[in-house]
Formats: C-alpha cells, sequence, structure tokens
C-alpha cells in the first residue's frame, strides 16, 4: 500500500516535472459558457479556443465549459473578474451589475434594431464600453450577436401590457429586468437560466423572454407555447478575457487572443442569422404560436418609469443614452 503511494506520487512529480520542462510558462486556461453543444456562441467559442491554442503553439492552452457546468452567469461574470476563470462569452445584461455604463444597454426598446445595436458596439461607444469593463478587470475582445429578447410564456399570447397581468416572468439578474417586467404589469422572478425548464414545467413560472435560438436550445419551447415579438431587449454579448489572464500574456500572444476572438465573433455572427431562422422554424413545427405584436407603444410608454429612475440614479449615463438613440444605421 504505502509502496503503491510513493510510486504513485513519484509518477505524478515526474508527470509535471515533464510538463514544467517542456513548457515553462504554459497557461491552462478555462472558458466558461452557458449554450450547450452546436449553439453558434458554443461552436465559436470553441474555434477561439483551438485557434488560442493553435496560434500560441501551446503556451496557452484554452478549453470552453459548456452548459454552464462552471457556476451560473452571474458567479462566472465574477470569476472572470478575480481571475479564477479565463475567458467566456458573456451576455451584457448580467454585465450592468459589475460595470454601471454597461446598464444603459439594458433599457428597454433602447435600439430601434439589431442593426442599430451593431452600429453602436461596432464604432467608438462599443470601444468605450470595452473600456469601462476593462477597469473592472474584464478585457473585451469582440461582440457576439444575441438577437432581440422576446417574451414567452405557457398561458397566452401576450397582445397588450394587461395580458402580462399576474403572470409570473423570469428575468436575468439585474434589477432593471424586475422593475421592466413589474412595470409593464407582470410579476418578475430573477432565477439562474439552467433552472428556468424545470419551473416552467412545474407552474413555478408562467413565462421568460429569450431570443428564438435560446427559447429552443433550453427545450422551453416545449413547455411555452405563446411566443409573443415584444422585442423589448436587444442585447450584445462579449468575447471576454479576465485582466489577470490577459495580463500575464506577452504583446505578441496577446495579438494572437485578439485576433481569434475577432475571427470568432464574425463566424458567431453568421451562425446566428441562420440560427435565428432555424430555431423560428423548429418551434413553429412544434406547435409554438408566435404571436406578431402590432402596436409595442403601450408597452415602450410602461417604460418610462424605468428610464427615469435609471437616469435619476445614473444622470452621467444621460448622454451616453441620447448618443446611442441618435445612432444612425448605415446603408
Ligand atoms: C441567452 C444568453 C445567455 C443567457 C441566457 C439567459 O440568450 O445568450 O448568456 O443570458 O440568455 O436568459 O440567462
Amino acid at each position: 500500500m504505502a509502496f503503491k503511494l510513493l510510486l504513485r506520487t513519484t509518477l505524478l512529480a515526474g508527470a509535471a516535472a515533464i510538463t514544467l520542462g517542456t513548457a515553462a510558462n504554459a497557461a491552462d486556461w478555462r472558458g466558461w459558457n452557458i449554450h450547450p453543444e452546436g449553439y453558434p456562441n458554443t461552436v465559436a467559442l470553441e474555434k477561439f479556443a483551438k485557434d488560442v491554442t493553435d496560434r500560441t503553439e501551446g503556451r496557452v492552452t484554452a478549453q470552453v465549459y459548456n452548459n454552464a457546468v462552471l457556476g451560473d452567469q452571474p458567479d462566472a461574470i465574477d470569476q472572470v473578474r478575480n481571475g479564477a476563470l479565463d475567458f467566456a462569452n458573456f451576455n451584457l445584461g448580467p454585465m450592468g451589475e459589475f460595470v454601471p455604463s454597461i446598464n444603459v444597454l439594458s433599457l428597454p426598446f433602447l435600439f430601434t434594431g439589431v442593426d442599430q445595436m451593431h452600429a453602436v458596439m461596432d464604432g467608438e461607444i462599443g470601444q468605450r464600453f470595452s473600456d469601462d469593463m476593462s477597469n473592472e478587470g474584464i478585457i473585451s475582445l469582440a461582440w457576439f450577436d444575441s438577437g432581440a429578447r422576446s417574451f414567452y410564456d405557457t398561458k397566452k399570447p401576450i397582445e397588450t401590457p394587461a395580458d402580462l397581468d399576474g403572470l409570473k416572468i423570469r428575468v436575468m439578474n439585474n434589477q432593471l429586468y424586475v422593475d421592466m417586467v413589474d412595470d409593464m404589469g407582470g410579476n418578475a422572478t430573477p432565477m439562474a437560466y439552467g433552472e428556468v425548464y424545470q419551473s416552467l414545467k412545474t407552474g413555478v413560472l408562467d413565462g421568460a423572454e429569450n431570443n428564438f435560438p435560446s427559447f429552443e436550445s433550453s427545450n422551453h419551447y416545449e413547455v411555452a407555447k405563446f411566443y409573443s415579438l415584444s422585442e423589448h431587449l436587444i442585447l450584445p454579448e462579449c468575447v471576454c478575457i479576465s485582466k489577470t489572464s490577459w495580463d500575464s500574456l506577452t504583446p505578441q500572444d496577446q495579438e494572437i487572443v485578439r485576433q481569434a476572438a475577432v475571427e470568432a465573433a464574425l463566424e458567431q455572427r453568421k451562425l446566428w442569422a441562420e440560427q435565428e431562422k432555424a430555431s423560428r422554424r423548429k418551434v413553429e413545427e412544434a406547435g409554438v404560436t408566435i404571436n406578431e405584436i402590432a402596436d409595442k407603444t403601450p408597452f415602450q410608454e410602461k417604460m418610462k418609469p424605468v428610464y427615469d429612475g435609471f437616469l435619476e440614479a445614473n444622470p452621467d449615463l444621460k448622454p451616453l443614452v441620447e448618443e446611442i438613440q441618435a445612432t444612425e444605421v448605415a446603408g
């Protein structure tokens, strides 16, 4: 027994010595991902990890962990901030709890459409957002697409805010979303993404809100048969690196990582456009009723207190909100 243990210890020590000997500064990077295999973000993040591993010739070995196995999103953001995780694809919704200016993006109906979101994020304002994130320990290298989020529920189509009355709607972790749903007339319930399916099934929740690809890949569509096109949030996502991990790289490797992230985002946006259509088709075929909302004005009008409250608490962010709203879409 003692001999076996000794042998094992010796072998392990030997293996560690070999590893250290072959690549003195090799870093093993762990990447957080909420989505399952095959999802556009997953495919793109895995490509990023592979490109980083290949192009740094093993100085960085990056591995993606799917399905939020490393923790739920707010937790993972904190872990990237403090260096416990190295990289991730995050939605900028929950990010607002950590980087106040990012909360501007969570103001409902902020953008006129996905094109305007791209114009903002790919321009100088997007750069300002990355600078603010970097000050909080998160290096954002590229933006992923996440379409528009709409309500879905197990009870009925949502035509007007009155239809949300009394419905328990899951929201992501951000006080702005609680206010958003409550002010529209529903009952907001913040909850981790991974718990929503079961909660819809057992009636703990009546509904939630998300884009078509997530509505489909999470299987929420099996339970929630009404999807109403409110498109109240258009939230960008990031390819983010922990500042601790970033600072440990040589400038040359930083460039490799940045380039890999930019290429991953190009790939993700392409896949995203296809997936939105495919997911919509799939849920329709599975019997989901998709309800166009002819007039979104009543929903938008209900959001005045959300804007007023936010701007009262953050008067310094008013010019940024106005700048975003005034951003023109090219072409
Ligand atoms: C998805 C998004 C995830 C997560 C999820 C949620 O659209 O890509 O990062 O935010 O929504 O609702 O929690």
